[in-house]
């Protein structure tokens, strides 16, 4: 068995781990080291579409070897991989589905407790969409823009409108290669069409396919799900709270938030403030309501509300253990079923909430959008009364919480560099040009229990910023550097020279937490706005950044990093595509992909060296850019201006 520091490199983890052996409760760990996984299924050489097999293809095998189909190496591979971007593209697109009824409901008035919050983003957003404004109300924009984000989903034929958003030459480069999406939905099925038994046979063929359908989510389901959560909820805005399963209190009733979908959770935090049900709580012996969030429902509900986060993807269990836990209520996405085991040797209750997603062992009480505010009333209560059965021998709340500060919607850093009367990205290009920033990475996605928790994503952080790299954060990467203590402004003494300047002079930390992982589109407009502001780059391709997933799991990622790849940033993995074993296959998304894409995917188990392929990349483009030297002033004398040319 691994030990505490060797499963983790949160130290507070470590503590709970430390408990979880005395209490005698499995973890994600154990099952992780007692697990012999196939290595065929590593390799991605496996294949079970069709009842004639099972079929695996030894990676090793000179002939190469074929299924009993005929299906080479690379056609199973690219298959499976493919698969994985349509789930990824499916679950964020879903999640965006559910925002825009949501937008609908309320310009009806049948999602009571909701409004619109963001006019100003639901104007910009009518107005991009050349929806006519001319003295409409609010609610018939808003009826007209959720229209419009409901027949994304369902388009057959043209192409996403968001796809004009990006610059030029990267719209021609999806033409070119007949990429660009034309409905959500219809991407995914089909995907999951041509990856069915004796469709398309042809690698290159599959992965196009496969890059169609992630752009579908990066510049479809996503950023639908992060413009109009911004409509309804309020753009973030920078704001101080806590981090680390320290903010878990002795004295109140603890609730946890986990999974993704932000309506509910918003509602929940909004509850737990109200009077009566602080009063309520008292009368149980209580002193009030303490929320906090677990992934990416609580960076919603932490970008929005200041909600603090108890922990990343692998705190889930860890936050159980501590027997401090009343309830924790979960939607969809990245919920592990061993929760309700984990809770059977404590006080807590598991709350599913979502249609989409039961769990045995939980208790179901259903989000009802037409009654949000009463489902969340009943939640609140349930988890209140479950108060009295706490076992205070078996409470242990570690010791340990850090400050963070996050909300950096890509608005607020237009607003933040550029100043409130010419918000722009002028000041961020002019920083890359001179070299007091070099580049700007995005290191983004989950924790997996493969590789100690979080020690990849901090380390490749403080590597970047201490060479002058601004990183931005989506997701779980941004917990994980939240609770290492990376997103206060104080961190810029950690950066280098010019970073640090720039941070203390804007008062922001040199690692910017941007939200949760459909926020991962956040990135991608800022790229854009990056072009349009001009001086580093005509396409996506040219500017010095690049994205990682350091510590990634979720089929999820594989989406985000393809969609990364498909709009030309170079995505570094520090777990690599399950395809090893297609040569072919690693060598098209490894190598080959530049050519096609300007951009392709990198692989390398020791994150130190990735990180220093990352900053070579940076210099690359920056040599390309000739952007390398700081440009020297020159000192003009009377005879210099004199042959100065006149109009
Ligand atoms: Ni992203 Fe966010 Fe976390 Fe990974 Fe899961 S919570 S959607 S998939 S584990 S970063
Ligand atoms: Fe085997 Fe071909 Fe069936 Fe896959 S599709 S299981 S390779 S026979």
């Amino acid at each position: 068995m691994k030990s505490p520091e060797e499963r983790s490199f949160d130290k507070v983890a470590q503590k709970v781990l430390k408990k979880a052996e005395q209490d005698k409760v499995e973890t994600v760990w154990d099952r992780r080291e007692a697990m012999r996984s196939c290595s065929f299924g590593e390799a991605g050489t496996c294949c079970r579409i069709c009842t004639m097999g099972p079929c695996r293809i030894n990676p090793k095998d000179p002939e190469g070897g074929k299924g009993i189909c005929g299906a080479t190496a690379e056609v199973i591979a690219m298959r499976n991989l493919a698969r994985m971007v349509a789930a990824g593209t499916a679950a964020h697109s879903d999640h965006g589905r559910d925002i825009a009824k949501a937008l609908r409901l309320i310009s009806l008035g049948q999602l009571p407790g909701y409004g619109i919050l963001d006019q100003w983003k639901l104007t910009e957003l009518a107005l991009e969409l050349e929806i006519e404004l001319n003295n409409k109300p609010t609610e018939k924009i808003a009826e007209e823009v959720s229209s419009w984000a409901l027949s994304e989903f369902g388009n057959q034929e043209g192409e996403l409108t968001f796809l004009k958003r990006a610059p030029k030459p990267r719209q021609e480069i999806w033409h070119k290669l007949g990429i660009a999406p034309r409905g959500i939905d219809r991407e995914v099925v089909e995907t999951l069409h041509r990856t069915t038994m004796g469709v398309d046979q042809d690698f290159e063929s599959i992965w196009l396919q496969a890059l169609r359908t992630s752009l579908a989510d990066g510049w479809g389901g996503s950023m639908i799900a992060t413009e109009l959560s911004d409509v309804i909820l309020r753009t973030p805005q920078p704001l101080r709270s806590q981090v680390n399963l320290g903010v878990l209190e002795e004295k109140l009733v603890n609730i946890l938030i986990h999974g993704h979908e932000p309506l509910l959770s918003d509602a929940i935090a909004r509850v737990a403030r109200e009077e009566e049900i602080v009063k309520y709580a008292r009368e149980k012996g209580a002193s009030g309501v303490n929320v906090a969030g677990i992934c990416c429902t609580g960076n919603e509900v932490l970008m929005r509300q200041g909600v603090p986060i108890a922990g990343n993807h692998l705190h889930q269990e860890l936050a159980i253990i501590t027997g401090a836990v009343e309830a924790m209520v979960v939607d969809v996405q990245c919920v592990m079923m061993s929760l309700a085991e984990v809770a059977k040797c404590y006080h807590t209750l598991i709350i599913t909430t979502s249609p989409k997603a039961k769990i045995p062992g939980a208790t179901h009480i259903e989000f009802d959008e037409h009654r949000v505010m009463e489902v969340a009333r009943e939640i609140v209560k349930k988890a209140i009364d479950n108060f009295p059965n706490r076992d205070t021998k078996k409470v242990n709340i570690p010791e340990g919480k850090m400050d963070l500060v996050a909300g950096f919607s890509h608005e607020t850093i237009k607003y933040m560099l550029g100043g409130f009367y010419r918000a722009s990205y002028r000041p961020l290009n002019d920083a890359i040009i001179w070299g007091r920033i070099k580049g700007v990475v995005g290191i983004v996605g989950c924790n997996n229990c493969r590789i100690p928790q979080d020690k990849s994503i901090v380390s490749m952080t403080e590597e970047l910023i201490a060479n002058d790299i601004l990183v931005v954060h989506t997701g779980c990467s941004a917990i994980a550097s939240a609770k290492a203590g990376l997103l206060i402004p104080e961190a810029a003494e950690k950066a280098g020279k010019g970073l640090r300047e720039i941070c203390e002079a804007v008062g922001i930390p040199p690692v910017l937490h941007m939200g949760s992982c459909v926020d991962n589109s956040r990135i991608l407009v800022a790229g854009c706005e990056m072009v349009r502001e001009g001086g580093i780059g005509k396409d996506i391709s040219e500017l010095p950044i690049a994205g990682v997933a350091a510590e990634w799991m979720s089929e999820k990622a594989e989406a985000i990093g393809h969609y990364f790849v498909a709009s030309g940033v170079n995505v570094f993995l520090g777990i690599p595509h399950p395809i090893s074993g297609s040569p072919k296959a690693s060598k098209l998304v490894y190598e080959e992909a530049e050519k096609m894409l300007g951009a392709k995917f990198y692989y390398e188990e020791d994150s130190a060296i990735l990180t220093s392929k990352i900053i070579d990349l940076i210099n690359n483009k920056r040599e390309f850019l000739q952007i390398t030297k700081k440009p020297e002033r020159v000192l003009y004398d009377m005879a210099m201006r004199r042959e100065l040319p006149t109009e």
